[in-house]
């Protein structure tokens, strides 16, 4: 077992830092996963989609900072980076989890007993825990995913999310390290099944090898990207870096244009940042310090703008601001 779980550790690291991003193999024939899912769906979905998400994310990060990026971070700022880095970073980590935890009766593992134990507090049976998933898929309109989750609170969460998107993503509203993800887009499953996504969901379960899923619980439990999620789940931050990073930047170059027109808006995200509640590793006296003092730089610097101040004073004023940001940012991280 501890063999087994430092080589999948290893092989986290490794898919983690990769680049060019490959197609991994699957562990059994496309025929192997018969009658539940056909072969040709299996070949067609691998070798044909999950090909052009890898694909088709290296050519959205070549020639970009982001070629020396991983596919986690990638996905943990979804929402600051390009749509084809979004879908096409989520589609292959969601594939690629997907047929590692697929497996033909005969070559599945057993479900540990802490995973079982989990489920059973959670949910009370495995059964029932299935009917939960069964509905997030079901219910999911359109393309997405089904998932079963480990969140921040190392608790076990049922949740779904659209098109390519997943729980590791800053733009899903359940996040959490995902142990199991069903994939309810069509081309998963017409071919046999057509529109019965019902009926597919029903079969999918005699392809869970649990002995696997047991293994990322495992994994997950110990994982610090909990607490990189945990800290990172903190709206009014991003709303006022948002804003900040749209002002301060153009500052750097001479541009004072936004700053003179947004110096309101970035005292109000101040304000509503300093009445936030951080998330909870977080909530210590010298980030509610710094949060105090930017919501007086932005005060100050909004007066400023106000009064119709130079702009080298500008400048110097946004950028003593930006560092105080920073300091909230860079205690984040201790
Ligand atoms: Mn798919």
């Amino acid at each position: 077992m501890k063999f087994f779980l430092s080589l999948t550790l290893l092989a986290n690291l490794f898919f983690a830092v990769a680049q060019p991003f490959k197609l991994p193999g699957l562990k059994y024939d496309y025929a192997d996963y018969e009658p539940h899912i056909d072969a040709l769906t299996m070949q067609i979905h691998h070798s044909k989609h999950h090909q052009a998400y890898v694909d088709n994310l290296n050519k959205a990060v070549k020639g970009t900072k982001m070629e020396s990026t991983s596919l986690i971070d990638l996905m943990l700022y979804a929402g600051f980076r390009p749509d084809a880095v979004r879908n096409n970073a989520g589609g292959h980590y969601n594939h690629s989890l997907f047929w590692e935890i697929l497996a033909p009766k005969d070559k599945q593992l057993e479900i540990s007993k802490e995973l079982d134990a989990a489920i059973k507090a959670q949910y009370g049976s495995l059964d029932s825990l299935k009917k939960v998933i069964n509905q997030a898929g079901t219910t999911r309109f359109g393309s997405g995913w089904a998932w079963l989750i480990v969140t921040p609170e190392k608790k076990l969460m049922v949740t779904s999310t659209g098109n390519q998107d997943n729980p590791i993503m800053d733009v899903s509203k359940d996040r959490g390290i995902p142990i199991i993800g069903i994939d309810v887009w069509e081309h998963a499953y017409y071919l046999k099944y057509q529109n019965k996504r019902v009926d597919y969901l029903a079969g999918i379960w005699n392809l869970l090898d649990w002995g696997i899923v047991s293994e990322k619980y495992t994994a997950a439990l110990k994982d610090s990207l909990l607490i990189t999620i945990e800290k990172d789940n903190w709206p009014a931050l991003k709303d006022f870096h948002k804003v900040m990073g749209q002002t301060f930047h153009p500052s750097e170059t001479g541009n004072l244009q936004p700053l003179k027109t947004r110096s309101g808006e970035l005292l109000a995200k101040a304000l509503l940042l300093k009445s936030s509640t951080p998330p909870a590793s977080l909530n210590k006296p010298a980030i509610q310090e710094a949060m105090s003092k930017l919501v007086t730089e932005c005060d100050e610097l909004n007066k400023l703008v106000l009064k119709n101040a130079k702009d080298d004073v500008l400048t110097k004023k946004i950028a003593s601001t930006h560092d105080t940001f920073h300091v909230i940012q860079g205690l984040c991280n201790d």
